[in-house]
């Protein structure tokens, strides 16, 4: 039984900006709230390996595929990170790991868009790691000390990502009128995608003010869109792409961009596993897993092994 002097005290530590750590006493729902969304972001790092995986062996050059290379290795590591961290709520990775495979967990709607072209690769890097740096260096100060350092740690390979993406755009952008229309495509297809990656309107998210009084997410989703917007709108225009929103316009008053609504119909339908890659992906990532089982073992019993001769020599 969770007291009213408990939930107030702890409401009290928040408010103060002190940091929750594992062995503190929190809300069962302040831990099932961050088992949910920092589970489903570390499955978010790891399906986000497949769409620009899709093009390591075909990168255009080895400079190119070997940065490639390293990227996705990062997003990988980012999801490790992640795991670990919300294993220190008492959730086990294996559980997590069952959930977003066998289960209803989610992950970023992002991922279930294909990569058609090279230049899909240097939109992401762009856009779709410009995105998750917006969301996840607020998320660097959330509440919850793990989940707070794993994004801190993040977000330092994240901007270096964005940093690559926007340079292999920019190159495109300057290139031979081909690689300035595939350039233009690719941020065609995903300038609404990376929207969506924000999450649906403040009005429309059941999570967020009960996320925001606990200081899980500092900003609402559509506070952290906006932000996104502003900075994509200048960076655009300064390597002459457009993006594709005719509502989009400077409001003098309010110093925003204003956007166009975004097709939430898409949105709502990818996230319930109905995309164009939904079902690919999750295959892909089943096979992993279970292709993966051999290593567990292995590794397992090496673990045990190494427990065994220390328990011997002490
Ligand atoms: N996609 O109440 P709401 C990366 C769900 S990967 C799918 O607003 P919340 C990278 C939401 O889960 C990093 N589902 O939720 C990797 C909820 O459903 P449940 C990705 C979505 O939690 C490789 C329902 O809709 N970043 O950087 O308050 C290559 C209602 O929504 C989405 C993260 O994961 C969506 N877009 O806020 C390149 C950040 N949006 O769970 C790059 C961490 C909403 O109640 N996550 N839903 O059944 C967050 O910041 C928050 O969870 C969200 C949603 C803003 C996404």
């Amino acid at each position: 039984m969770e007291t009213q002097q408990q939930l107030d005290d702890f409401q009290a530590r928040i408010d103060a900006g002190e940091k929750i750590e594992p062995k503190d006493w929190m809300p069962e729902r302040y831990r099932q709230q961050l088992t949910r969304m920092g589970s489903q972001h570390a499955h978010s790092e790891i399906v986000g390996m497949l769409p620009e995986g899709n093009w390591i062996g075909r990168a255009p050059s080895l400079k190119r595929k070997l940065v490639l290379l390293a990227k996705v290795q990062d997003e990988a590591g980012h999801g490790l990170y992640l795991y670990s961290a919300i294993e220190t709520l008492g959730e086990s990775r294996a559980n997590m790991i069952d959930q977003y495979l066998y289960g209803s967990a989610k992950y970023s709607s992002i991922f279930n868009y294909p990569t058609l072209s090279y230049a899909d690769v240097c939109v992401i890097g762009w856009l779709v790691d410009g995105a998750a740096i917006v969301n996840q260096t607020k998320l660097a100060h959330c509440s919850y000390g793990p989940y707070a350092r794993a994004n801190l740690r993040i977000c330092k390979e994240e901007s270096f990502h964005k940093k690559q993406g926007y340079e292999m755009v920019a190159k495109m952008a300057e290139g031979i009128p081909a690689q300035r229309k595939m350039v233009q495509d690719a941020v065609n297809r995903f300038w609404w995608p990376t929207l969506m990656m924000f999450g649906p309107h403040d009005s429309d998210s059941p999570n967020s003010e009960e996320l925001i009084k606990w200081q899980i997410k500092l900003n609402t989703n559509d506070e952290l869109r906006q932000h996104f917007v502003d900075r994509v709108v200048m960076e655009a225009g300064a390597i002459g792409l457009t993006l594709p929103d005719h509502d989009l316009k400077f409001n003098e008053e309010t110093g925003h961009w204003e956007m166009g609504e975004m097709p939430w119909d898409e949105f709502w339908n990818v996230v319930k596993g109905n995309g164009v890659m939904n079902r690919e992906r999750m295959k892909a990532r089943r096979n992993a897993h279970e292709n993966g089982a051999w290593v567990r073992e292995a590794a397992q019993a090496y673990a045990r092994k190494k427990k065994l001769s220390r328990e011997k020599a002490s």
